[in-house]
C-alpha cells in the first residue's frame, strides 16, 4: 500500500518530509530506499542465526538447501524465529510492566512521590484477584495487589499466573489449559522460549507455534494488563478528555518538549514540572511550555492529562525537523537511533534517561524513581534552556492540528453507556450488537511502518469498517494516525459513520451530555492498554454468557512494525479473535507455519491471523469474518 512517491498521507508529515530534503536531513524513507532490495530470505523468514555453524538459509524455490546445517527445514526456522520475536515483544511489556509494580510498591510503602491516584481502581483490581478490601487503608491494599503481583513474577511453581486466571474469560481458560499454554511465571516462559529455540532443541513446528501462543499470553496477563492495571492505580484511569493531535499543537511561542516512549513514570512528572516551572520559561521570552506527545508515552499522558499528541512512530525524526522542538524526552522502545543525528542539526536537546537505552550524542539524565522529581525537573530545564538556542530562520510548524475527544477506557465507556442504563451499563452496546445497529467492533492498533505509506492503512481501512457501521476501537500508533485524520470528534461520526452505528452513537452521546455524538473511533490508550481492549471483549463475552471467540469483533495491526505487535496480536488470536495485519510477517518460507497461523489455529484455538494488504479488502474481509460470528450466533438470518 505504498502509493507512488507518497511516504504519507498525513499533511503536516509531507510537508516536514520536504523541509527534511531541503535541510539536507535523512529520513527513515530515504534510509528505506538504501536498504532496497531487502533481503529475501530474511523477508520469508528462512534464514537461521541461532548457532555459529551458520547462517543458513533455505532456499524458497526449492532449488538449493532445504535443510540448515543441523538438519532444521524451513518450517522449524521460520516457526522458531516467530516464537523469538514473540517471545521478545512480551519481554518488552513484561519488563515495562514489571517497573509498574515496582513503582506501586515503592509508592505504598511511601518510599517515592507518586501518591495513589485512584483508590476506586485499586479496590477494583484487589477484588478481581479475591482480595477483600474492606477496612484497608489503600497503601496497605496496594502492598497485598503487589505481593500478588510479584508472586506471579516469581512463581516457582507449576500453578497457572493469578494475573491471568484472575482475568480472562472462563471459557479461554479451559481452552488454554486443554492446549497446555497458560503461563506459570512470564520470566519462567520468556527464558523457555529462548531454550526452546536455541541450537538442537525444538524441533516441531506445532509445539513451537502453541509455545508462540502462550508467549501472547505472558504479553497480554503479565505485560499490558498487569501494566494497565498498575499505571491506572498510580495515575488514575483515563477519563473523556478534549485536544488535539497532529504537529500543528506545538507552538512557535512556547517551550516545546516532547515526551517519546512507552512508559508514564516519568512523563507523568514531566507534564506536572512543565505546568509549574512555567514561570521560568515565561522569564526567557516564552509564554509557558507546551508538553506533546509521541508513540505511546505520547497516548498515556494524552488518556490521563489531556496532553496533545504531536505524531505517531513514522514522523518522529520530522517532529524535530520542525526546528521548533526544544527538547525531545524518550524513555524506552520505538526510539529511532537517528534521533540523535537529526537534533544535532537543530538546537533540539535529546535526552535519554532509561539504563537501557542511551543513544551516542543525547544527553543522559538518568531517571530514578526515588529521585524522579529531579530528573523532570533538569529535563524541562534542558527544555527551557535551549529555547533561547532556537533558531527561527529554521523554525516551520506545519498548521495542522486535528481536535479529539479521548480518554475511553472501559470505566469510561461504561460511564457514558451508564447514563442509558445505570443498572446494566454494557446493555445498551450490547443491545446494539444484537440488533445490529452496530454490526461489530474492530480494535485496529500498532504501529506505523515504512513499507506503508503512513496512516493510510489505519485510516483507509476505518473508513470502510464505519461506512459498514462496525464500531472502532484504537490504541498505539493506530489511535494517532486515526486521531490526525479527525476520526475521533464528532464530526467524524457524521462524516464517517453508517447510518445505524451514526443514531447509536448519536443517541449515547446526548445521553452522556456531550451534547453531540460520541466519536465514531474510540481512543483506548497506549498499546499496553489493548488490555482495556481485552477487559471490554472479557465484559461483553461474559454479559453475554457467549465465549469471546464467539463475538462479532475483530483486531487488526493494519501498519504493524515491531515486535510487540506480534505479541499483542498473538494474545488476541489466543483470545479467538481474527486479527488481520496489513504487513506480511516473515512466516512466508513456510507454507505448514503459514497454515496454522491462518487456518490451523482457529480449529484448537479459535482465533487465526488474516493477511491482507489492501485497506478496503482488509475491512470487507474482517466484516464478513464478524458477519459469520453473528450467523452463528444467530444474531443475522
Ligand atoms: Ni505499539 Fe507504542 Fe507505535 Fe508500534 Fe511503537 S509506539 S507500543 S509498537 S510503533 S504502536
Ligand atoms: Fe544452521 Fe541449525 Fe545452526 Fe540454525 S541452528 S544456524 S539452522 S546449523
Amino acid at each position: 500500500v505504498t502509493m507512488l512517491n507518497v511516504r504519507s498521507i498525513d499533511p503536516a508529515a509531507q510537508d516536514l518530509i520536504k523541509k527534511a530534503h531541503k535541510d539536507g536531513i535523512e529520513t527513515v524513507w530515504d534510509r528505506y530506499d538504501k536498504q532496497q532490495p531487502q533481503c529475501g530470505f530474511g523477508s520469508l523468514g528462512v534464514c537461521c542465526r541461532h548457532c555459529i555453524q551458520g547462517p543458513c538459509r533455505i532456499d524458497p524455490f526449492g532449488q538449493g538447501p532445504d535443510k540448515g546445517i543441523c538438519g532444521a527445514t524451513a518450517d522449524v526456522i521460520v516457526a522458531r524465529n516467530l516464537l523469538r520475536q514473540v517471545a521478545a515483544g512480551a519481554a518488552a511489556h513484561v519488563d515495562h510492566a514489571y517497573d509498574a509494580v515496582e513503582a506501586l510498591e515503592l509508592a505504598a510503602q511511601g518510599k517515592i512521590d507518586y501518591p495513589i491516584a485512584d483508590a476506586g481502581k485499586l479496590k477494583a483490581v484487589a477484588s478481581g484477584l479475591g482480595i477483600d478490601s474492606e477496612g484497608k487503608e489503600p497503601d496497605a491494599l496496594a502492598l497485598e495487589v503487589v505481593r500478588v503481583a510479584y508472586g506471579d513474577m516469581g512463581n516457582h511453581h507449576n500453578r497457572p499466573m493469578k494475573w491471568v486466571s484472575a482475568h480472562a474469560p472462563k471459557q479461554r481458560l479451559e481452552v488454554w489449559e486443554s492446549l497446555g499454554i497458560i503461563p506459570r511465571n512470564p520470566d519462567r516462559e520468556i527464558r523457555e522460549a529462548m531454550h526452546q529455540t536455541t541450537m538442537g532443541m525444538d524441533a516441531d513446528p506445532v509445539n513451537l507455534l502453541l509455545a508462540t501462543a502462550k508467549q501472547g499470553l505472558v504479553d497480554g496477563y503479565a505485560g499490558l494488563k498487569l501494566a494497565t492495571d498498575m499505571q491506572d492505580i498510580l495515575f488514575g484511569t483515563p477519563a473523556p478528555v478534549v485536544t488535539e493531535a497532529n504537529l500543528g499543537v506545538l507552538k512557535e511561542d512556547y517551550v516545546n518538549l516532547i515526551v517519546h516512549g512507552h512508559v508514564p513514570l516519568l512523563s507523568e512528572k514531566i507534564v506536572q514540572w512543565a505546568k509549574t516551572l512555567s514561570p521560568e520559561a515565561e522569564a526567557v521570552g516564552a509564554k509557558g511550555v507546551q508538553v506533546a506527545g509521541i508513540c505511546c508515552t505520547g497516548n498515556e499522558v494524552l488518556m490521563r492529562q489531556g496532553v496533545p499528541l504531536a505524531t505517531n512512530y513514522l514522523a518522529q525524526e520530522l517532529a524535530i525537523v520542525t526546528g521548533a522542538v526544544d527538547a525531545m524526552v524518550v524513555d524506552v522502545q520505538c526510539i529511532m537511533p537517528s534521533l540523535s543525528q537529526i537534533s544535532s542539526c537543530y538546537h533540539t536537546e535529546l535526552i535519554t534517561t532509561m539504563p537501557i537505552v542511551k543513544i551516542p550524542g543525547a544527553t543522559h539524565v538518568p531517571f530514578a524513581l526515588e529521585k524522579a522529581d529531579e530528573a523532570a525537573q533538569e529535563i524541562v530545564r534542558k527544555a527551557i534552556g535551549a529555547y533561547a538556542r532556537r533558531d527561527p530562520n529554521k523554525v516551520h510548524i506545519p498548521d495542522y492540528r486535528a481536535k479529539i475527544i479521548a480518554g475511553f477506557s472501559v470505566e469510561a465507556i461504561a460511564g457514558a453507556l451508564g447514563k442509558l442504563d445505570p443498572v446494566q451499563p454494557l446493555k445498551p452496546l450490547a443491545d446494539n450488537i444484537v440488533n445490529g445497529n452496530i454490526v461489530g467492533v474492530v480494535a485496529t492498533v500498532g504501529c506505523n511502518n515504512v513499507k506503508v505509506t503512513q496512516d493510510i492503512f489505519h485510516v483507509e481501512m476505518v473508513k470502510e469498517l464505519l461506512k459498514n457501521n462496525v464500531l472502532v476501537v484504537a490504541t498505539g500508533c493506530s489511535a494517532h494516525a486515526l486521531a490526525k485524520a479527525g476520526m475521533m470528534n464528532s464530526e467524524g461520526t457524521e462524516r464517517y459513520a453508517g447510518n445505524t452505528l451514526k443514531a447509536v452513537l448519536r443517541a449515547i452521546g446526548e445521553a452522556a451530555g456531550l451534547g453531540a455524538p460520541l466519536p465514531p473511533v474510540l481512543h483506548m490508550g497506549s498499546c499496553v492498554d489493548n488490555s482495556r481492549i481485552g477487559d471490554l471483549v472479557t465484559a461483553l463475552a461474559n454479559y453475554l454468557g457467549v465465549d469471546s471467540a464467539a463475538l462479532p469483533v475483530a483486531a487488526s495491526a493494519p501498519e504493524p512494525q515491531h515486535e510487540k505487535a506480534l505479541s499483542i496480536g498473538t494474545w488476541a488470536v489466543a483470545m479467538g479473535i481474527t486479527t488481520h495485519l496489513g504487513v506480511i510477517p516473515p512466516v512466508l518460507g513456510s507454507k505448514q507455519v503459514t497454515e496454522l497461523l491462518t487456518v490451523g489455529l482457529a480449529e484448537v484455538i479459535g482465533g487465526k491471523f488474516y493477511v491482507e494488504t489492501e485497506p478496503q479488502k482488509a475491512a470487507l474481509g474482517l466484516i464478513e469474518d464478524i458477519r459469520k460470528k453473528r450467523q452463528a450466533l444467530g444474531l443475522d438470518q
